[in-house]
């Protein structure tokens, strides 16, 4: 587990830029001194052992993201896909400005022991939140990677106590047109809807985030909290969540429930699976030249292969 953590913020002492600047700088020396540093640096990233036998000062196979530059902040908040404000990604950040994301509450039911509602104090309060630097990979053929800030779902799980029966986890983000103006599209079953298995939800890699680059989460990246699923395509890892559900069924979800055929229940990136409509074995990264090839699970597959063991993933896409 420890090899997940890497800077533990207390939220109350979130000093914004300085936490990522000083991290970057550590990062860029620790490049010149050798792996272990640097992985170390970063120490939340999967299979973050140096290979044995690797020489010290030999730079990262860049499998699993370690040694990957983060987009910058501006990249991170004015290119979004968040259709409860605007279907134009560079739309978002302006439309979603004004929305009021406090006060919160999330309300955790369902196939479980301990029912409640937390608000963002709450959560505050009971996690601390650690820096988690992920790509994102869109179905739609881009990526980026973004330091988030935030919490395993399997501590806030590990609090509620799913049920024997529990096997899904269905979260539901806020419906609220009033504020969200692409809510008024009679094109989208509003509001967003997103599932996991139960042993998908738990794995340490999935992440509650509240922030990124050490800020609070900006409105347009789904604030004040929302999913990170980083080994699915980016739109299961679903925002502004005000309701979790322990369920005993696959549930249903926005994008499935609109195009079955192309959005399926487990949406792992798979540059071998592809799009109806477009091949997935290559991707842009935003800020880049050209193309870059995609990894199986996003370059995760340390972390979640198990999770598919005999499943076949030309089916279960
Ligand atoms: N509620 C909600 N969650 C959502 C979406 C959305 O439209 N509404 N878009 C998804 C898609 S397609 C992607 S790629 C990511 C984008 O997250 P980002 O804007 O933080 O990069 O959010 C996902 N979560
Ligand atoms: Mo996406």
């Amino acid at each position: 587990m420890d090899k997940f953590r890497s800077i533990r913020v207390d939220a109350a002492e979130i000093t914004p830029e300085q936490v990522y600047l000083n991290r970057r700088m550590f990062m860029k020396a620790a490049g010149v001194t050798g792996l272990a540093g640097l992985l170390a640096a970063c120490g939340l990233q999967p299979g973050a052992e140096p290979p044995a036998g690797q020489a010290e000062n030999q730079t990262a196979p860049d499998t699993t993201g370690t040694a990957e530059e983060p987009n910058t902040f501006e990249e991170i908040t004015n290119f979004n896909n968040f259709y409860e404000f605007s279907t134009d990604k560079t739309e978002v950040a302006g439309l979603a400005k004004d929305f009021k994301t406090s006060p919160w509450n999330l309300y955790v039911s369902g196939l479980v022991e301990n029912p409640a509602t937390y608000t963002m104090e709450d959560l505050n309060k009971m996690f601390s939140m650690e820096e988690r630097i992920y790509r994102m990979r869109c179905v739609e053929g881009w990526s980026m990677v973004i330091p988030w800030l935030g919490f395993s779902l399997a501590g806030l799980l590990e609090k509620v106590k799913p049920l024997p029966g529990a096997k899904f986890v269905r979260f539901i983000s806020i419906f609220d047109p009033e504020q969200m103006i692409g809510q008024n599209s009679r094109s989208y079953p509003w509001p967003y809807t997103e599932g996991l298995r139960l042993d998908e939800a738990k794995n340490q890699l999935t992440l509650l985030a509240t922030g990124l680059y050490g800020r609070p989460m900006p409105n347009q990246n789904g604030a004040p909290i929302r999913l990170v699923v980083p080994w699915k395509y980016g739109f299961k890892s679903i925002k502004s969540i005000v309701k979790i559900e322990l369920v005993d069924y696959q549930p249903e979800t926005l994008w499935s429930s609109i195009a079955p055929n192309e959005y399926g229940f487990y949406s792992n990136v798979n540059p071998d699976v592809s799009h109806p409509r477009w091949s997935q074995a290559s991707e842009r990264r935003i800020g880049e030249a050209g193309r870059r090839p995609t990894l199986m699970f996003n370059g995760y597959s340390d972390e979640v292969a198990y999770l598919y063991e005999g499943m076949d993933l030309q089916e279960n896409y």
